[in-house]
């Protein structure tokens, strides 16, 4: 049996079948990481890791056998592909099988957030509905939506969006030709002149905190900001300084700088619906990425290609 090295638990039907074909060792279980690590070094031949929990170089380092990384995750940037590369170690990710999922939260956050929909579903809980009126809350349909991003995440909320009503933008490094929305180059612009904005760009160095105070401030006081990229895209002193003052309105976010153990600041505020990195966390949709990630694993160890290679 082929040795592979498991970062995170994947859910239990993948689990079954990794354990049938593979030798699995499982990094958050060890007690003593250091040890697994060392004693295994000479057998490991594979790591599967989650998109969040990527693996570092160093990581891979101590592993001279490894051969390939499969992401449970369409997002790379947690794994250091310069090392990969370098390395002749292979590594793919789980694209398209995500995306709409994904795009669905986006949409769904945005109307969490300017419709309230939380703080009604308490109103009513409460008992306040019985006391008098809810406080109106902030119309979607027809607004500017600025799209930050525009690869298959982007291009599917814009789709939604449309649907909507609204007039899409989008700002990217690269114009989308086949695409029919406003491309905008300068993010302040873009956040200017839209309503609310929707973060969808891959995580990284290129596009840390490029959510920054001038943007948010652009953004304005009616401003809504959803992030469903991943947490490192957004400056989080900014944004909550932004959320605090009430110089944007509010925001929806399913990624965070330190999750789990995100801050503690956002708990406090009544502007901001929270998710936990679960955008692709539907049944559906995690099945056909354990998939992907299997199919891979089992294509490189019997020779086949890869399905998704991103190394
Ligand atoms: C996570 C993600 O991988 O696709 C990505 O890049 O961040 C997510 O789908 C997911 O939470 C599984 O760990």
């Amino acid at each position: 049996m082929t040795d592979i090295l498991m970062i995170g638990p994947y859910p239990a039907w993948d689990m079954e079948d990794l354990e049938a074909k593979y030798r699995t060792h499982k990094l958050w279980e060890a007690t003593d990481k250091d040890a697994l690590l060392t004693g295994k070094a000479d057998a490991i031949r594979a790591i599967a890791t989650r998109g969040e929990l990527g693996a570092s170089a160093a990581l891979m380092a101590r592993l001279p056998k490894l051969e390939i990384v499969c992401c449970y995750g369409v997002g790379t940037d947690a794994i250091d592909l310069g090392h990969a590369r370098a390395n002749g170690i292979r590594v793919t990710n789980t694209p398209d099988v995500l995306t709409e999922d994904v795009a669905d939260i986006g949409i769904g956050l945005l109307l969490a957030v300017a419709r309230n929909i939380p703080q009604a579903d308490a109103y009513v809980r409460n008992g306040s509905w019985t006391k008098g009126n809810m406080q109106l809350v902030t119309r979607v349909c027809g607004k500017k939506l600025g799209i930050v991003g525009m690869g298959r995440v982007g291009a599917a909320v814009a789709k939604r969006a449309a649907a909507f009503d609204c007039a899409i933008s989008y700002y990217d490094i690269n114009r989308r030709g086949d695409l029919p929305y406003a491309y905008v180059g300068d993010l302040v612009d873009l956040a200017r002149d839209s309503e609310f904005l929707i973060v969808t760009l891959a995580g990284g160095e290129s596009t840390k905190n490029i959510i920054n105070a001038s943007v948010l401030e652009a953004l304005g006081p009616d401003g809504i900001l959803v992030n469903i990229s991943r947490g490192s895209t957004v400056d989080e002193t900014a944004l909550l300084a932004a959320l605090e003052s009430k110089t944007i309105k509010g925001a929806g976010l399913d990624v965070f700088w330190n999750e789990p153990a995100i801050d503690e600041r956002f708990l406090k505020l009544g502007n901001v619906v929270l998710q936990p990195h679960h955008a692709s966390g539907t049944v559906e949709t995690r099945k056909a990425m354990g998939k992907l990630v299997r199919d891979n694993l089992d294509a490189h160890f019997s020779g086949q290609a890869l399905l998704t290679p991103v190394v």
